[in-house]
């Protein structure tokens, strides 16, 4: 056998992991330290973890509620918590990641005060579990990340997790499904890796996701319909005399996930029981804004761009308008 490798033997299988893809793009940035490459590769390996433990959610003991409630005053699922401490343990482990603000914390994590060699820590803010009532339903559920760079300029942690999307350095979320999809942006682009289970590496399957625009199709939950603002109910009544599709699973991740695969537009308006809108800005919204502008779509919260609110508050809350640029166009012509 000759030396050089002999391609026949391993033609067509795709060996770009996410680690050689992230370490291929640390090497076109000659200052970069690998702290960065350190915090998504954390987030990676924590997916990985998360994704083995949905899988045998009906074997072992760990769907159903635990009895307590977390800050959203939502019952918390086994998982949830599984989830939260396994990304808090892997983000934890990594001297970049200053602060973590999490879906299922009162207060953002302090992990380390940032150490005077890390010239520019990170803040990481997740949805460990989203849509994690499906789980008992064998649904599908996600965990959603955002990454900012620290603000030392701020007052405490919390001021340094307010932040505008726009100041996210990359950003993107996990879809636990018939497969496990990573989707994730750093600005330039949007990429998409699907879990090999049986090497345990995300393998790169898209490079360059860019969301289909013309597609009929919306995702709302049309329950709340009468309780709507006037111009979400012309839109939708609209949509029901121009041959548009609606699906809706109830986890937006894999709502929006659908969008961006096959375009459309994903909607969660103000209504009487959520009249902030029900998604969270800073660890809901705005990073899968952010992947949603960047696969070429818009991203809106009313008639304001979501990544241009600045927050107040960790888990404020935001109305959603999100989808092929068209479309979105189309719902704010009505708004
Ligand atoms: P509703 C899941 O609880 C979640 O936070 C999002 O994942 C999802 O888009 C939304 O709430 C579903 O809310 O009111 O339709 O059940």
């Amino acid at each position: 056998m000759t030396l050089q490798a002999d391609a026949r033997l391993t033609r067509g299988q795709n060996l770009t992991s996410i680690q050689s893809y992230l370490l291929n793009e640390e090497a076109r940035h000659p200052g970069a330290t690998g702290n960065f490459t350190w915090v998504l590769s954390a987030i990676s390996l924590s997916a990985k973890f998360i994704a083995a433990r949905c899988r045998r959610a009906g074997i072992e003991q760990v769907l159903g509620e635990v009895g307590a409630e977390n800050v959203q005053g939502e019952s918390q699922q086994k998982l949830d918590v599984i989830a939260n401490e396994s990304l808090i343990r892997c983000l934890g482990s990594r001297p970049a990641v200053a602060i973590v603000a999490s879906e299922e914390n009162e207060e953002p994590l302090i992990l380390q005060e940032a150490e005077p060699g890390c010239e520019r820590p990170y803040v990481v803010l997740f949805d460990p579990l989203d849509g994690s009532s499906n789980l008992d339903v064998c649904g599908g559920v996600g965990t959603i990340f955002s990454i900012l760079h620290h603000d030392r300029r701020a007052p405490n942690a919390a001021g340094s997790v307010l932040q505008a999307g726009v100041k996210q350095v990359a950003a993107g979320y996990v879809l636990y499904g018939p497969s496990t999809v990573l989707v994730m942006t750093t600005g330039h682009g949007v990429q998409m890796f699907v879990l090999d289970p049986s090497i345990g590496s995300f393998l790169l399957v898209n490079d360059d996701v860019r969301i289909p625009d013309g597609h009929r199709s919306y995702s709302v939950n049309e329950a709340y319909l009468q309780s709507f603002p006037e111009g979400y109910r012309n839109y939708l009544e609209w949509t029901k005399h121009n041959g548009y599709s609606q699906r809706y699973v109830g986890t937006m991740v894999a709502d929006v996930h659908r969008v961006l695969m096959k375009g459309g537009v994903f909607l969660y308006p103000p209504s009487d029981k959520a009249p902030k809108g029900k998604l969270r800005l800073l660890y809901e919204a705005n990073p899968m804004s952010f992947v949603m502008e960047q696969a070429g779509g818009k991203a809106f919260s009313g008639t304001e761009r979501t990544m241009e609110i600045q927050p107040t508050k960790i888990h404020e809350r935001t109305s959603v308008v999100m989808g092929s640029p068209s479309e979105v166009d189309r719902v704010l012509s009505f708004l």
